[in-house]
């Protein structure tokens, strides 16, 4: 008897590990964080990765499931791991980003990230969330729906998870050092990457490139991931419309398009369905940036493959937009809606008990040991973050003070003309401040693009929560004009959002997770800049309310 019962544990737990639809509530993963040379690359430069791919492994769960990912580190690096976009209600020890929810996971340490998905479904994705390491420790996380419970669009022949990456020659933590000891901007990277293949990139020609085979008439689901550390991308496929279902695990009205543009962070899910003429056709990955800011203009390409069709048949190509096409990009943003139907409402907040103004922008500082004596900074409402050295959510837990102060400015100090001309004065301050807010209250917060050096187009994303985008617009945010205009019943819901370059976007959420959340520009170089604060929400009252206490193996500074 015994020894049936632990046989049928040990069949769980071995179904448990694998993508298969059994119905298993609690799911194990191993993430062994090693060195692995990277020849497909054109490069035998090791790079750090999990359990040695590049993407990393896909993470499968079901809404409901419990996941226990135990993460073991085997580099010389600190590591810690975010689960972009869960929600971690009460879980935020198992949220990830190093010195906010946690001390990292030393060399030779390992951590159990355990974490509930409740009342998501879709794509998210999983990074390392210190240093730059993102750029190659990341992969998939999808999270399909209850056993039973249907999409509500008709079910895709295959679910394809496509990562668009962004890839360096050089070992990205040499290229970041490099940038903060001379004050400067650092190198751009050298391709894009589609599933870890750039395509043909010049010198780098014998690889080839990510293919996906499909078959005429059936419809592919494409989980789309923005992997890359510092640049927006458009997707576009040659001579096939996509069909938008998703973003964010939050299910949208679906649109047609013939470009998707996706911010590094952001999930799209596509539908795409075989129907052109059999052959071959490219998958194109290309930067999007309407600002005078250098970045790599390399497009990724992988190919779309019909059965059945000769494998030297030409590919039939596409025009990537060019690199500056904001209306391409607009358009495909004011597309967006959340799906709202009866099942999957959207429960956007109707009034607003914090109202909040955050500028978003560049700066510059002193630095007698840089190239210029200034360093460039990055900063909301003024405010360039500084990392604490204990977690910020130890911190508040643990009532240990001297950490951080809760004062971090609701709207700006010195308001001014955002979007005109730049004030004089491009210094920043520094601090370690959170904004508090009392559990279940809820919030508007409007972010502004500052013309500070240059306006420019930041993606913002907000962890622990999804928020509701109901306003975007052109200039400065007029608090008097523009909430009039607002979206409150079908806004897009989701947890990254670009505020346009020059403009402001608002979103609003209900402050319903208690602990300490970051919210950051998810491009690398400007949350390493400083753009970056935390909320600190409170406990409720009510049992569920409170956040759980840290797991024992909680690694310490
Ligand atoms: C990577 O390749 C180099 C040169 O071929 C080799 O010396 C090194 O041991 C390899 N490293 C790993 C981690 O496989
Ligand atoms: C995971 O966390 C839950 C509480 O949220 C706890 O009951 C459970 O024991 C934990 N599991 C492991 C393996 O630590
Ligand atoms: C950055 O680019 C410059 C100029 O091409 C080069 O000299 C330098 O070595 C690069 N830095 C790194 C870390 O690759
Ligand atoms: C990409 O940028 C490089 C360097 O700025 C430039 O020389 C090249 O013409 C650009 N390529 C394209 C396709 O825009
Ligand atoms: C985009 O860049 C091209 C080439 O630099 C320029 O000719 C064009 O006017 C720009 N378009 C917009 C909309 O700024
Ligand atoms: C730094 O100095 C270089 C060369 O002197 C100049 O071209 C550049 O604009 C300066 N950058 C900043 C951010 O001040
Ligand atoms: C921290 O302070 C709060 C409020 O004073 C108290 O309720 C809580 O028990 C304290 N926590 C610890 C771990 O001391
Ligand atoms: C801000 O500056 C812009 C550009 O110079 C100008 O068009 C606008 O009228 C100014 N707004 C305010 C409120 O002064
Ligand atoms: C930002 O703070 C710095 C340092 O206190 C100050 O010099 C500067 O005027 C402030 N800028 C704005 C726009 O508030
Ligand atoms: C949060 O606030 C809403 C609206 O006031 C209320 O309906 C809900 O019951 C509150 N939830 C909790 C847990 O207090
Ligand atoms: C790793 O993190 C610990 C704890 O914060 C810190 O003391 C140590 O200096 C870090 N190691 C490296 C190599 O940065
Ligand atoms: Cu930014």
């Amino acid at each position: 008897m015994a020894t049936w019962i632990r046989f049928l544990a040990v069949v769980a737990l071995l179904a448990c590990l694998f993508p298969a639809m059994i119905e298993c509530r609690i799911r194990h993963y191993k993430f062994n964080v090693v060195l692995k040379n990277a020849t497909r690359l054109c490069s035998t430069k090791p790079i750090v990765t999990v359990n040695g791919h590049f993407p990393g492994p896909t993470l499968y769960a079901r809404e409901d499931d419990t996941v226990l990912v135990k993460v073991v580190n085997h580099v010389k690096y600190n590591v810690s791991i975010h689960w972009h976009g869960i929600r971690q209600l009460r879980t935020g020890w198992a949220d990830g980003p190093a010195y906010i929810t946690q001390c990292p996971i030393q060399p030779g340490q390992s951590y159990v990230y355990n974490f509930t998905i409740t009342g998501q479904r879709g794509t998210l994705w999983w990074h390392a969330h210190i240093l730059w390491l993102r750029a190659t420790v990341h992969g998939a996380i999808v999270i399909l729906p209850k056993l039973g419970v249907p999409y509500p669009f008709p079910s895709p022949h295959e679910e394809v998870v496509f990562i668009l990456g962004e890839w360096w020659k050089s070992d990205v933590e040499a290229v970041i050092n490099e940038a903060i000891k001379s004050g400067l901007a650092p190198n751009v990277s050298d391709a894009h990457t589609i599933n870890g293949h750039p395509g043909p990139v010049s010198g780098c020609l014998s690889q080839g490139g990510f293919n996906l085979q499909v078959e005429a008439k059936k419809t592919y689901m494409l989980r789309l991931i923005n992997a890359a550390l510092n640049e927006e991308l458009f997707f576009k496929i040659a001579g096939h419309k996509l069909t938008v279902v998703e973003v964010d695990a939050t299910y949208v009205k679906p649109f047609k398009t013939d470009t998707v543009l996706i911010a590094p962070g952001q999930t799209t899910n596509i539908l795409l369905t075989a129907d052109a003429r059999t052959g071959k056709y490219l998958v194109a990955a290309s930067p999007f940036m309407d600002s005078p800011i250098a970045v790599d203009n390399v497009t990724a390409t992988a190919t779309l493959h019909y059965s059945g069709s000769v494998s030297n048949v030409a590919t039939k190509l596409t025009t990537p937009p060019p690199i500056n096409a904001t209306k391409v990009a607009t358009n495909f943003v004011n597309s967006l809606r959340s799906l709202n139907s009866k099942q999957y409402q959207a429960n956007v907040p109707l009034t607003v008990d914090r109202n909040l103004l955050f500028t978003v922008g560049i700066g510059v500082n002193p630095c007698s040991t840089c190239v210029n004596g200034s360093r460039v900074v990055a900063d909301i409402n003024n405010v360039s973050f500084v990392m604490p050295t204990i977690s910020l959510l130890q911190a508040h837990f643990f009532n240990i003070s001297g950490v951080f102060t809760d004062d971090f400015p609701g709207n700006p100090l010195n308001p001014y003309n955002y979007t005109g001309v730049q004030p004089a004065n491009l210094r920043t301050m520094t601090g370690t401040r959170l904004y508090r807010l009392a559990y279940n209250s809820t919030v508007q917060l409007v972010l502004q693009d500052t013309g500070m050096i240059t306006p420019e187009n930041h993606p913002l994303h907000l962890h622990g929560y999804n928020f509701f985008v109901v306003g975007m617009g052109k200039g400065n945010f007029n608090p008097k004009k523009d909430p009039k205009s607002f979206n409150l019943v079908d806004p897009v819901e989701r947890n990254t959002i670009g505020v346009p370059s020059g403009g402001w976007v608002a979103f609003r959420f209900r402050a319903d997770n208690p602990g300490v959340w970051f919210m950051h520009c998810h491009l690398e170089i400007h949350t390493t800049w400083g753009l970056k604060m935390a909320f600190v929400v409170d406990n409720g009252h009510g049992p569920g309310e409170s956040l759980l206490p840290p797991p024992s193996d909680l690694p310490e500074c």
